[in-house]
C-alpha cells in the first residue's frame, strides 16, 4: 500500500515513454571508482533509482564497457573523472557542491556526476535522480551546484522518553532503549531523506535539554545513530542543558566563568568527541522559559556560549546558541527582549559561536514580520531557526505548505545597509562576510509510517532542505519538484495541487490570525483558538496581551505611542512600520492598535474586513477541498483519502477558528458581522 514512507524518494518507473527511453540510454551503466562509505551508499541509491525509474536493472561496472554511461565521483579516487579534466569547474563546486554534465571521450558518451569531495558526489547523486524523477531533460547537462549555506540542520524537540515536543507525528524515531546495538532501517532512510535534500546536521534532542544524553550510557547510543548517519553526509549534534555539570557533574555551580566548570565541560567535549569523532556541537536554550542559563550566575549570554565553544574548538565543534529569551522582567513587550539582550553582545562572541534566532520576534507564529535582530549584529553570524512542525499552524491535520512564509522572511529587507540588505543575506554570509552560517528548521518527523502525519507535512521538511541549500528557489519551484516525486508527474494533478499548495498558508493566516494579529491561540497547548485567555499564569502567556481588543478597536500598539518596538528595526524599516498609513496590512495589528472604524485597503472598516478575513479562511479550506476531490483518481487511493480527510477535519478547524473569534472580538466591537457572510454556528 501507498502509506506515504518513502517521501520523495519513490522511484517509480517513469511514465513518459520517450523520457524513458532517453534516459535508458545514457546510463547503460553505472562507474563509481572508489569505495568510501559515502561512495559506497551513492551507487546503492543510483542503483536502487535507476532500477525503479528504468524498470530495468542497471549494471554497474568499475571500466567503461558500454556506449554510454553514468560516472559519478571525484578526481582523487576516480581515474576516470580525472582524465575528464573537470578541474576548473570543480573549482567552483566547493567542498559539498557538484557538476552534473554530460560529455563524450573516446567515443564514448558520459553523463557526469562530479565533485570534489564524496559528499558532493553523494548529493550530486540525488539531483540527477531528482532529474529523472521529475522527468526532466538530461541530454545536455551542464550545471554546478553549491550550497549558499555551510550549517544545514533539523532540530528535533525529541525527548529521552521519546515524547516529542510541539511533534505531531508520534514519537521520537531514535529508540534510545534498543540502541546502540539495534540499528533501525529508519534511521538510513531518515539519512537518505535528507542527503537527498542537502540537510548535513541534526540536533538529536530537545532544546528542554535533559543533561542526561551526555552521560556514557547515552553516548554510545549517540554515536550509533552517527556512524549509521556519517556515509549520509549527517553531523550529530546534542543540546546542552546548561547545569549539567551539577546534575551530571557533581559540581555546587555551572557558572561559566568557573575553572572548575570551564575543566568540566572541557573533559566532557573530548568524552563526547571520543565517541563520535566528527561531533557537530552544541545547541542551546539558556535563560528561557525556566531553562538555566549564564544569566542565574551574574553572567551574559557570550559568557555562556564562549565557555562551551571553547571547550568544543579544538575538535571543530560549534555553538548554537538560541536568541529565544523571554521572561515575566520585560512585561511591556516580550517581542524586545532578545534584542534588547543580544545587541550588545555584538562582537563578544567566540569565532565558532553561531547565535541562532527565530524568523519573528514573538514565536513561529502563522505570520510575523522578520526578528529585529537580523542585520542588527554585524560581528555575530546569526542562524535562522524556522519551525517546520506547526505547532501554531493547525499541528498535525492542516495542510500548510510553509516555503512562502520562509521566503517572506528571508526575502524581508533590513536596510542594515541600505536597501537590498535581506535576511536572507545576513543568514548566508554575504552581508557582513561570515563564513560561519547556518539554518535550522525544527522537525516535523516522527513515527507515524509517513513521517509527519500529515502527507503534505513532508513538503515542508522538503522545503527547509531545498532553501537551506539555495534560498534563491522560488516556493513554486520547490512544490512543483516535490509534488512530481512524491504523487505524479501528470500536469492536470500538479497544476492544481500546487496552486492549493500555494495559496494553503495565507488561507490559515486568514482563519487564525490575520491582519497581523498574533498568539491567541488556545492556551499551552497552541491548538484551536483561545483569544479569550487572560487570567492564567504571566501576563505574556495570555492571549489578550497580543491582540488588547477593547471598545475602541484592536491590535497592540508597538509605536512610540506604545511598546516602541519598531525603534529596534533600521530607520526605512522602523519608519514604514510605524506609520499606520505605510505598515503592510499584514502586519497591522503587529504593530498599531487600531479602531475598528478604521477603513483598510479594501475600503472596509477594520471590524468588517476581520470578519471578511475569517471567513475567506473558511472558504479557502473548501476550496482547497474541491480541488483536491478533484484530482480523485490521478494518485493511490490510500493518500488520496488520508488527505481527504484531513481536508474535512481542517474545515472543521477553520469555522471553529473563525466563529470563536468573531464572536469573542465582536463583544468588543459591538458591531454586527456584514449580511453576506456565513453565519457563525
Ligand atoms: O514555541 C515555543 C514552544 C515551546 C518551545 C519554545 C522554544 C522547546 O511553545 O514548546 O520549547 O518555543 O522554542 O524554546
Amino acid at each position: 500500500a501507498e502509506d506515504g514512507y518513502r517521501l520523495w524518494q519513490r522511484y517509480e518507473q517513469v511514465q513518459d515513454a520517450s523520457k524513458l527511453q532517453a534516459y535508458r540510454k545514457a546510463a547503460g551503466e553505472i562507474i563509481i571508482q572508489g569505495n568510501s562509505p559515502t561512495l559506497k551508499v551513492a551507487q546503492q541509491e543510483l542503483e536502487m533509482g535507476l532500477n525503479g525509474l528504468l524498470g530495468q536493472a542497471v549494471p554497474t561496472t568499475q571500466q567503461p564497457t558500454q556506449q554510454n554511461i553514468l560516472v559519478a565521483g571525484t578526481p582523487s579516487t576516480s581515474a576516470l573523472i580525472k582524465e575528464l579534466n573537470l578541474s576548473d569547474k570543480l573549482k567552483a563546486a566547493g567542498d559539498e557542491g557538484y557538476l552534473l554534465l554530460t560529455t563524450t571521450k573516446n567515443g564514448r558518451n558520459y553523463t557526469v556526476i562530479a565533485a570534489n569531495t564524496d559528499i558532493g558526489v553523494l548529493y550530486g547523486s540525488f539531483h540527477l535522480l531528482r532529474l529523472l524523477q521529475t522527468e526532466q531533460d538530461i541530454a545536455k547537462l551542464s550545471l554546478t551546484s553549491t550550497p549558499k549555506i555551510k550549517h544545514r540542520v533539523l532540530n528535533h524537540w525529541d525527548n529521552l522518553d521519546r515524547t516529542v515536543e510541539r511533534g505531531y507525528s508520534g514519537f521520537s524515531l531514535w529508540n534510545w532503549h534498543l540502541l546502540p546495538d539495534y540499528i533501525d532501517q529508519r534511521y538510513i532512510d531518515y539519512a537518505r531523506a535528507n542527503a537527498s535534500i542537502g540537510i548535513n546536521g541534526t540536533v538529536l534532542t530537545n532544546v528542554n535539554a535533559n543533561a542526561l544524553v551526555l552521560t556514557p550510557d547515552y553516548l554510545k547510543k549517540v554515536a550509533a545513530l552517527a556512524d549509521a548517519f556519517r556515509p549520509y553526509g549527517l553531523k550529530v549534534y546534542l543540546t546542552a542543558r546548561f547545569s549539567a555539570p551539577i546534575e551530571i557533574g557533581g559540581l555546587k555551580t555551572a557558572d561559566p566563568l568557573d575553572p572548575q566548570v570551564q575543566a568540566w565541560w572541557k573533559q566532557k567535549s573530548d568524552e563526547i568527541y571520543g565517541y563520535v569523532p566528527d561531533f557537530g556541537g552544541f545547541l542551546v536554550k539558556a535563560n528561557s522559559e525556566g531553562q538555566p542559563g549564564p544569566q542565574n550566575y551574574g553572567r551574559n549570554h557570550a559568557d555562556g556560549a564562549n565557555m562551551l565553544a571553547d571547550a568544543v574548538a579544538a575538535h571543530g565543534g560549534i555553538v548554537m546558541w538560541r536568541a529565544f529569551v523571554y521572561d515575566d522582567k520585560e512585561p511591556d513587550d516580550r517581542a524586545k527582549q532578545a534584542y534588547n539582550e543580544f545587541k550588545p553582545l555584538d562582537g563578544q562572541f567566540r569565532d565558532n559561536v553561531l547565535v541562532q534566532v527565530k524568523n519573528g520576534p514573538i514565536d513561529f507564529q502563522p505570520r510575523e514580520p522578520f526578528h529585529p535582530m537580523f542585520g542588527a549584529m554585524p560581528k555575530t553570524p546569526l542562524m535562522m531557526e524556522f519551525q517546520i512542525t506547526q505547532e501554531y499552524l493547525g499541528q498535525g491535520t492542516t495542510l500548510a505548505y510553509l516555503s512562502p512564509m520562509y521566503k517572506e522572511t528571508l526575502e524581508s529587507d533590513t536596510y542594515a545597509k541600505g536597501k537590498g540588505s535581506t535576511v536572507a543575506k545576513d543568514i548566508d554570509g554575504t552581508l557582513y562576510k561570515h563564513t560561519l552560517t547556518g539554518i535550522a528548521g525544527v522537525a516535523n518527523i516522527g513515527t507515524d509510517r509517513n513521517w509527519t502525519g500529515h502527507q503534505f507535512g513532508q513538503a515542508n521538511w522538503y522545503t527547509f532542505g531545498r532553501l537551506a541549500w539555495d534560498h534563491t528557489l522560488s516556493s513554486e519551484e520547490i512544490a512543483e519538484e516535490w509534488l512530481r516525486m512524491t504523487f505524479t508527474n501528470n500536469s492536470q494533478f500538479i497544476a492544481p495541487v500546487k496552486s492549493m499548495m500555494l495559496g494553503s498558508h495565507e488561507t490559515i493566516v486568514n482563519y487564525m490570525t490575520p491582519l497581523g494579529l498574533h498568539h491567541i491561540m488556545g492556551w499551552s497547548h497552541h491548538y484551536g483558538p483561545g483569544p479569550w485567555i487572560k487570567d492564567k499564569h504571566r501576563a505574556d502567556w495570555t492571549s489578550v496581551y497580543y491582540h488588547r481588543a477593547d471598545e475602541k478597536g484592536i491590535g497592540f500598539d508597538r509605536t512610540k505611542t506604545g511598546s516602541n518596538a519598531v525603534s529596534q528595526y533600521f530607520p526605512p524599516v522602523a519608519k514604514q512600520f510605524a506609520n499606520l498609513k505605510t505598515v503592510p496590512e499584514k502586519y497591522l495589528l503587529w504593530f498599531h492598535h487600531v479602531d475598528w472604524d478604521y477603513k483598510v485597503n479594501s475600503g472596509r472598516t477594520l471590524w468588517n474586513e476581520l470578519c471578511y478575513r475569517y471567513s475567506s479562511g473558511v472558504d479557502g479550506v473548501r476550496q482547497m477541498q474541491q480541488t483536491w476531490d478533484k484530482v480523485q483518481g490521478q494518485v493511490d487511493e490510500e493518500r488520496f483519502q488520508h488527505v481527504k480527510t484531513f481536508l474535512a477535519i481542517q474545515e472543521k478547524e477553520a469555522k471553529w477558528w473563525r466563529d470563536a473569534c468573531l464572536l469573542y472580538f465582536q463583544t468588543f466591537s459591538k458591531r454586527p458581522i456584514p449580511q453576506d457572510l456565513e453565519k457563525p454556528a
